[in-house]
């Protein structure tokens, strides 16, 4: 039987402050995600399911609504946090960076891109980076969607994601996701950003 487990945070709860607060990871990552990868189990029990979550985003629409909503959450969540890290920031570089530069103009108006795409975003749902045919691209999905989805309305590798659903910044920033949004730019992990899309642009 499947058993999905909530992966150990890559760093201490404080350690993205004072951009992302201590209590606000402790919640996001402790309970929100927690309760994915619980949700999901739920609606795996007794089911023939690949053990690879990977696999199981990649054919969504062959499963029930739980399995999307807390299959997605799980996925989500799990490449969220290894995008992030504490002493980070600052700017992309080598192959990524010529990749913004060349897709974009130049990384600002990467940033750009991304903030309006998760302050367009209605409700809940996550803006992203992606890898689509070779080329970098920005979209947003609704929910726990995700472009890896075969439902997605944009389909690609996500390679950089954030969370804009109001768990994921009320408690520090209230109603102002805008401001989360810029002060995210100071906790991306650049390197595992470039890892990842080094690993898109290989398959
Ligand atoms: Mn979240």
């Amino acid at each position: 039987m499947v058993s999905f487990k909530l992966p150990a945070l890559p760093y201490s709860y404080n350690a993205l402050e004072p951009f992302i607060d201590t209590q606000t990871m402790e919640i996001h990552h402790g309970k929100h995600h927690q309760a994915y990868v619980t949700n999901l189990n739920n609606a795996s029990a007794g089911k023939e399911m690949p053990e690879d979550i990977v696999e199981i985003i990649k054919n969504i629409s062959k499963y029930p609504m739980p399995v999307r909503n807390n299959g997605g959450g799980h996925f989500n969540h799990s490449l969220f946090w290894e995008i992030m890290a504490p002493n980070a920031g600052g700017k992309p570089s080598g192959e990524l960076l010529d990749a913004i530069n060349s897709g974009f103009g130049d990384f600002d108006k990467l940033k750009g891109q991304i903030g309006g795409a998760g302050m367009t975003r209605f409700g809940s749902g996550w803006a992203w980076l992606i890898v689509k045919d070779g080329k970098l691209e920005v979209c947003s999905t609704p929910n726990q969607d995700n472009p890896l989805m075969d439902i997605a309305e944009v389909k690609g590798v996500p390679i950089l994601g954030v969370d804009v659903w109001e768990h994921a910044y009320y408690l520090k920033y209230q109603n102002r996701r805008a401001d989360y949004l810029d002060a995210f730019w100071n906790v991306v992990n650049w390197a595992e950003v470039a890892r990842r899309y080094a690993e898109a642009m290989k398959s």
